[in-house]
């Protein structure tokens, strides 16, 4: 009832709320530093940031010049819908923006809890070893998106990334896949380009 409550929050002010989760390092922070700073002055972006401790990856999107809340869930392995709900009533996103909430690092805990978003995105990295989906299903059965990132380190990792997606295909058969190098830009276009159709749906 909480998340449909957020849920409900946005829909009422067309808030796309975009839900990232992955294990700790696989380049969330990276990938909304790098969208932020592309695509800012289209699109007009709110973060919440979830981790135990610190406000690094807060103090990250801060320096993009966009809104951020940063949630320190302490012993806790994943955001829920109440830390999410009490973060909007500071941020206050603007109606017609994109939230984007980056879940505490963690490919377990954060399956269980809808926070009210509408779209999940799962994050692997192609340092994790392609068999992810198949070990994790969990996380996969609701995701819409999984964005495969790092893929400029692809020569130096035995990964398969079709491997990869027939695993998680055999958990969400609807799942989409970008690939992605955060820090190289291969990929971002694509990505971009399915933001914007989150935004207008
Ligand atoms: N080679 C390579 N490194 C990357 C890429 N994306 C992120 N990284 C690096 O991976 C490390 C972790 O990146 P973050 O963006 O902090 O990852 P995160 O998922 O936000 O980490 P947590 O919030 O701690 O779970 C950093 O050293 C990044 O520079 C990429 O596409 N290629
Ligand atoms: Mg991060």
């Amino acid at each position: 009832m909480l998340a449909e409550r957020n849920r409900g929050y946005f829909e009422a002010k067309n808030i796309a709320a975009l839900n990232f989760v992955s294990s700790p390092g696989a380049g969330k922070t990276t990938l909304l530093e790098k969208t932020i700073t592309a695509l800012k002055e289209e699109i007009p972006f709110f973060v919440i940031e979830g981790d135990q401790q610190t406000m690094n990856d807060a103090e990250r999107i801060d320096a993009t010049g966009v809104p951020v809340i940063q949630i320190n869930t302490g012993s806790g392995c994943h955001l829920d819908s109440v830390m999410v709900n009490s973060a909007l009533k500071q941020l206050s996103p603007d109606p017609d923006s994109i939230l984007l909430i980056e879940n505490v690092g963690n490919l377990v805990c954060p399956a269980l809890f809808d926070l009210g978003e509408a779209r999940r995105i799962v994050v692997i990295s192609v340092t994790e070893g392609d068999d992810k989906p198949i070990k994790y299903p969990t996380i996969f059965r609701n995701a819409d998106l999984c964005i495969i990132n790092k893929t400029d380190l692809l020569p130096y990792v035995q990964f398969d990334v079709e491997k990869t997606k027939e695993y998680a295909r055999r958990i969400q058969p609807q799942i989409e896949f970008i690939e992605t190098s955060a820090t190289k830009g291969d990929g971002m276009e694509s990505w971009f380009d399915w933001l914007r159709r989150q935004r207008s749906a």
